[in-house]
């Protein structure tokens, strides 16, 4: 309940006060009422639009559309340069802004790359290890060599009494034989 305001009054005088507790409630209640309903009216006219969930955007179709009060922003995708309303691809390969292990092939992509460990080497790409021929038994030493291991490779020696470029091995016993019978069969 309201209450008038007591104090000095006369008919005469009458307080900005006693003017407020003077309007009935009802009243009151309607002007809120309605002074919340323009409030609505004019929130409603300035709302925000998504342009990034609306698709009214023109962010690149490799950009991320962030939708801001008013506007909206474009931020080029990782793999992509640009100012977001144009993007392209980074080729990382040439750039070198890859990752790629030292032993690796890089070979770009849209928006990525890819490496692959060179021959001689085992590994994802990123980590790449050299392949131990000798002892894997993936060498094509001749049986009478001696396989030595090195990095992204090995080679081959004929072991001692044979004769050849390591992957082919012949005995010298067995060359000097083929000589001999070639001497004969020239007749020298
Ligand atoms: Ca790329
Ligand atoms: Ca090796």
């Amino acid at each position: 309940m309201l209450t008038l305001p007591t104090g000095r009054q006369t008919n005469q005088t009458v307080t900005l006060e006693t003017r407020i507790a003077s309007i009935p409630w009802d009243y009151v209640m309607i002007i809120i009422g309605m002074t919340s309903h323009v409030d609505l009216v004019t929130h409603t006219h300035t709302q925000d639009i998504d342009e990034c969930s609306s698709g009214v955007h023109s962010c690149d179709a490799n950009a991320q559309c962030t939708n801001t009060v008013g506007s909206y922003t474009c931020i080029c995708l990782l793999g992509f340069n640009g100012d977001g309303r144009t993007c392209s691809d980074i080729d990382e390969c040439s750039s070198g802004s890859h990752s790629c292990n030292g032993h690796a092939q890089c070979t770009n992509a849209v928006g990525t790359y890819t490496c692959q460990c060179n021959p001689g080497y085992h590994g994802d790409g990123w980590a790449c290890t050299d392949i131990d021929e000798c002892t894997t038994g993936s060498h094509s030493c001749d049986a009478n060599a001696q396989c030595t291991n090195n990095m992204g490779s090995h080679t081959c020696q004929c072991n001692h009494g044979f004769h050849g470029d390591g992957w082919t091995c012949a005995g010298i016993d067995c060359i000097l034989k083929h000589s001999y019978i070639i001497n004969e069969l020239l007749g020298q």
